[in-house]
């Protein structure tokens, strides 16, 4: 039976150590649709293999990412949990969308444009067409709601487009997504150049915290974090290094800027930064502990792929058959 509650869905890539980033941006607050929504959470190691990756890592990465979902609070038994690798419904859509997405829209996206600036010596077709497979990734299941980070959004505005264009030439095929953003968290950004958004797979240990890094780690690197000039610890455009220290503390301590504006009056960045360190640490301990017995469990994360994988496809298989008809393909 199909359940008729509205869809969440979104996805994380396997593609290295996930940071406070990917855990504030996104992952914190996919719980809190399963009750609500019904829920697919995908581990997308397609994308991933968008930039090269050592096939052991990424394997192992995969059962990391899942195990994470499920230590962050997702129960599988009110979540699909799966891998997207599992479900080739994912990439047969994307072909069929290849085919509604225009070159020029997919030009514009600045992630592809970072990214292959990063790694110009594999700009391939993948990198590029990326978006077009997370919009299959989204309009598969009927997505209502994705919740992602901010730098995601563009993705999930590419998506709509698709839908406008794809349901004007046959009418009543996709529903319309509707990205979700967090309050507070949405673009955590690098320790080390504040500017700049905190990501996985970037080189400089120190401009990441990683949700798995230990305590020792977690308060060195923050002890390390940029900081700007001037003493005041206060949101404003010009100090991005303190505003971003005060987001993830108010993201790890649930309290105002406001309120921690008043909390570190006349405190030093020194006595901040430990601060921050340890809200942070305390709060992802009982998740590492979690994540460390559920990793233990190989058979187990196993099984959660395999049902995850059995009921996506079976949602998956409603929206391609009815892809695949409109678009004139012979059914037989
Ligand atoms: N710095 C961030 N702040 C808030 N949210 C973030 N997300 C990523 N970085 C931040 C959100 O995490 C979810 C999963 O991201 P992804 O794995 O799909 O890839 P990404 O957005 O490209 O994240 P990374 O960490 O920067 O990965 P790499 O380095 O591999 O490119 C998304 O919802 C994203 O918005």
């Amino acid at each position: 039976m199909l359940d008729q509650r509205p869809v969440s869905f979104s996805g994380v890539q396997p593609s290295g150590n996930l940071t406070i980033g990917n855990y504030l941006g996104a992952i914190k607050n996919f719980p809190e649709f399963s009750e609500k929504y019904k829920c697919f959470y995908c581990v997308v190691d397609q994308h991933a293999i968008t930039v090269r990756q050592v096939p052991a890592e990424l394997r192992r990465r995969t059962y990391e990412t899942l195990a994470l979902y499920i230590a962050c609070g997702l129960d599988p038994q009110k979540n699909t949990l799966y891998v997207q690798s599992h479900v080739p419904a994912h990439t047969e859509l994307a072909w069929m969308l290849n085919c509604f997405t225009m070159f020029g829209e997919l030009s514009r996206m600045t992630q592809f444009k970072d990214k292959s600036a990063r790694h110009a010596d594999n700009v391939n077709a993948g990198l590029f067409t990326y978006p077009v497979l997370m919009a299959a990734d989204i309009l598969l299941y009927q997505t209502d709601v994705v919740p992602i980070g901010s730098d995601q959004k563009q993705h999930v505005e590419l998506a709509r487009n698709i839908v406008d264009r794809f349901n004007q030439l046959y009418p009543d095929t996709f529903t319309m997504p509707e990205p979700i953003v967090p309050k507070a968290g949405a673009r955590i950004m690098s320790l080390a150049e504040p500017t700049k958004k905190m990501s996985k797979s970037d080189e400089n240990e120190n401009a990441v915290v990683r949700i798995l890094d230990d305590k020792d780690a977690i308060i060195r690197k923050f002890k390390r974090a940029v900081t700007d000039s001037g003493s005041e610890i206060r949101v404003a455009d010009d100090k991005p290094g303190v505003t971003n220290l005060i987001t993830i503390y108010s993201c790890f301590t649930g309290k105002s800027v406001e309120e921690i504006e008043r909390e570190f009056d006349g405190v030093g960045y020194g006595d901040f930064k430990i601060a921050v360190g340890q809200a942070c640490a305390e709060r992802l301990a009982p998740v590492q502990e979690e994540y460390r017995r559920l990793l233990a469990d190989k058979a187990y994360l196993e099984s959660v792929m395999k049902n995850g994988a059995d009921e996506a496809a079976y949602y998956a298989r409603k929206t391609l058959s009815k892809v695949r008809r409109k678009l004139g393909f012979v059914n037989l």
